[in-house]
């Protein structure tokens, strides 16, 4: 899906117009970070199945990580800005327990971004992954039951 995109400097603000639906009006804020844009909610808080649906409503998805650059890139944006919080990622286990994929592509998690001891299915009930922090930087990825409710990132489709 060819998507227009106005960039008008690294790191900085802008809005994104919907090419195919004028009617929709601007999108909302997305910030460029490294080669990616991304939609950081920092105030309201959803479960994984809310917060995925509201990135869908953007014409996103919750952020995937391809590579250890995008964490870094990703993880230094928020400490800089001060968004230091357990943040929704499009990881889960909810197709097939045990095995931890991105949506919507279903590539696996393949880089190692866990937080030691993670993903460690709490109780059996842990299937959404987080990204998690210790209160100064994140830490890597935890999961976490898909009901609680956490900030999360959107990220647009390339
Ligand atoms: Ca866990």
């Amino acid at each position: 899906m060819a998507s227009t995109v106005q960039p008008i400097g690294n790191n900085t603000n802008f809005t994104v117009y919907s090419p195919t639906n004028a009617a929709l009006g601007p999108r909302p804020l997305f910030t460029q970070i490294g080669n990616k844009f991304y939609f950081i909610e920092t105030e309201v808080t959803k479960n994984w199945h809310d917060a995925y649906a509201t990135c869908r409503q953007m014409g996103a998805h919750l952020i995937s990580f391809d590579t250890a650059d995008e964490w870094v890139q990703v993880t230094n944006y928020l400490v800089k800005n001060k968004i230091i919080s357990d943040i929704w990622t499009s990881g889960s286990e909810l197709a097939i327990q045990g095995n931890h994929v991105w949506f919507p592509t279903t590539d696996p998690i393949a880089l190692n971004l866990w937080k030691p001891g993670e993903p460690n299915n709490r109780d059996g009930v842990e299937h959404c992954d987080v990204m998690t922090h210790d209160g100064s930087v994140f830490t890597g990825l935890n999961d976490v039951r898909c009901d609680r409710f956490f900030k999360y990132i959107c990220q647009l489709s390339n």
